[in-house]
């Protein structure tokens, strides 16, 4: 592979260009009328501009892509995370054009974009899923039947839903047919596609995903897991890696599933798979994301391993140079993403220009961005400003330099979700590590955000006066000498 054209844009697309950069292998930019000083415009070797700011005039267009592709002698195309990542027609059709799509066949896509396909594709290969049914259901009577047999509170989730959209949880049976029916016209509605299904509802359960990695010899390697608990609203904020829960003997069974996922769909490329994890420590497949995602740096730090560059090799159809064996857990990640919203004005999208952006650096500190002092933050796009990653000997080192890499991150111009990362690192709950994903909607309030604060000002304005006196005092003592 010589040359590599990134199908993305913001931190993501700099980052994989960074690691084809590393390889020897120029890189390509795609950019949309708003983003033509972005940081991973000026990076790249050739840039071309796609279209106006909207995703779906510039970002989304796969056609043009691949045309500016072929113009440009690309290789190979990288689709990052979001837009055209998990999109099984787009993989193809980069296949069809000649090109390498650093990714998954769109066969893996298709099959773990439905839900339901998903299911049925892992079930032979013995993978624990939650008690409930896998097909779609749309018979009322049917329904009730089956929820009596799993038990109430129960889930209805759309098959082509995803990330928590289109989930219902139903209490009771005679909340049912009415949810039912709600649940099945969201899903048409927002999916094209009605088809829902009925789970067994886990009611504090843990996120946990593992990494695999798959190459196009049948090697098939996990990279253990990440822990994605906190969240809001189905928007992760803070992951790390290991989780505090996992014994070696649950991260070998999680991990073998996870393979065995991978392997149901033929998967190639660095890939998700997304577990819950119940109180009694049982643990379900939820689904796959056939994507790296934004929390992989931290599986990065603790194995050594950079995902980009495998992805890379893979898709060049290299075999996989490490074996499960190989592969050890070293200390402690923790990741944070800094997204551009007020976290004491209910997480309201906060745009503008970044009048001062000065991340921290260091040791054990890593920052992925893909923004500069100066620079407006669009609101076409993601707001997530950065992911601030840190790294320990274990977790309370790491915890501990989150917090001093919070404390010295420098934003001023818009809102950042920084204070909240603050408050989650700080919180009892999160320390030992007795959480789930109910976390922030159980323990934060922006009172309690703002009376944290509010003590951290009054320490801070009492500790100044302090040495404002002893100022005074000293300036004071050659007066009466
Ligand atoms: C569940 C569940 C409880 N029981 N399934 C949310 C996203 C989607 N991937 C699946 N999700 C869930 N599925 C059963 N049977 C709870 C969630 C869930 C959740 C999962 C992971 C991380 C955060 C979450 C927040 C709310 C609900």
């Amino acid at each position: 592979m010589k040359k590599i054209l990134v199908a993305n844009r913001g931190e993501i697309a700099l980052r994989v260009m960074k690691t084809a950069r590393n390889m020897g292998i120029k890189t390509v930019a795609v950019f949309s009328e708003v983003d033509r000083h972005a940081p991973h415009v000026t990076f790249a070797d050739e840039a071309v501009c796609i279209g106006p700011a909207p995703s779906s005039e510039s970002y989304l267009k796969g056609d043009t892509i691949i045309e500016t592709a072929k113009k440009l002698g690309v290789d190979a195309i990288h689709p990052g995370y979001g837009f055209l990542s998990e999109n099984a027609d787009f993989s193809e059709a980069v296949a069809k054009a000649g090109l390498i799509f650093i990714g998954p066949k769109a066969h893996a896509i298709s099959v773990m974009g439905s839900k339901l396909a998903a299911k049925e594709t892992v079930k032979k290969y013995d993978v624990p899923m939650v008690p409930g049914i896998d097909e779609a259901i749309t018979d009322t009577e049917k329904a009730k039947q089956i929820a009596k047999d799993i038990g109430f509170p129960i889930l209805i989730k759309a098959s082509a839903g995803g990330g928590g959209k289109g989930m219902r949880v139903v209490e009771k049976e005679s909340e049912l047919e009415e949810q039912m029916k709600r649940a099945i016209s969201e899903a048409k509605s927002a999916f094209g596609d009605g088809s829902v299904f009925i789970e067994k509802y886990v009611g504090s359960p843990r996120h946990i995903e593992i990494q695999v990695l798959a190459d196009t010899h049948g090697n098939v390697v996990h990279l253990f897991e990440r822990e994605c608990s906190i969240q809001r609203r189905h928007q992760k904020v803070v992951e790390e890696a290991p989780s505090s829960v996992l014994s070696p003997k649950l991260r070998q069974e999680m991990g073998e599933a996870a393979v065995n996922v991978a392997k149901s769909c033929d998967y190639i490329g660095a890939g998700t798979v997304e577990f819950l994890l119940d109180e009694k420590h049982n643990f379900y497949f939820l689904e796959m994301n056939t994507r790296l995602q934004v929390e992989h740096p931290v599986t990065e730090w603790i194995t050594g391993i950079d995902l980009v560059e495998q992805q890379i090799k893979v898709a060049e159809g290299a075999e996989l140079s490490f074996k499960q064996e190989d592969l050890t857990i070293t200390g402690h990640a923790m990741e944070l993403r800094v997204y551009a919203e007020d976290s004491l004005d209910n997480f309201m999208p906060s745009v503008g220009t970044l009048d001062v952006y000065r991340p921290p650096s260091g040791n054990n500190i890593r920052v992925d961005d893909g923004f500069l002092e100066g620079m407006e933050v669009p609101i076409q796009y993601d707001p997530m400003l950065s992911k601030l990653i840190t790294y320990g000997k274990d977790r309370m080192e790491a915890i501990q330099r989150m917090k001093e890499a919070i404390d010295q991150y420098e934003v001023e111009g818009v809102a950042t979700t920084l204070p909240f990362g603050a408050f989650v690192m700080d919180h009892e709950a999160f320390q030992s590590g007795d959480f789930d994903t109910h976390f922030v909607k159980n323990y934060y309030s922006e009172e309690k955000l703002k009376g944290e604060r509010k003590a951290e000002a009054e320490i801070a304005a009492t500790i100044a006066i302090q040495e404002y006196l002893k100022d005074v005092e000293k300036l004071r003592v050659p007066k009466h000498r």
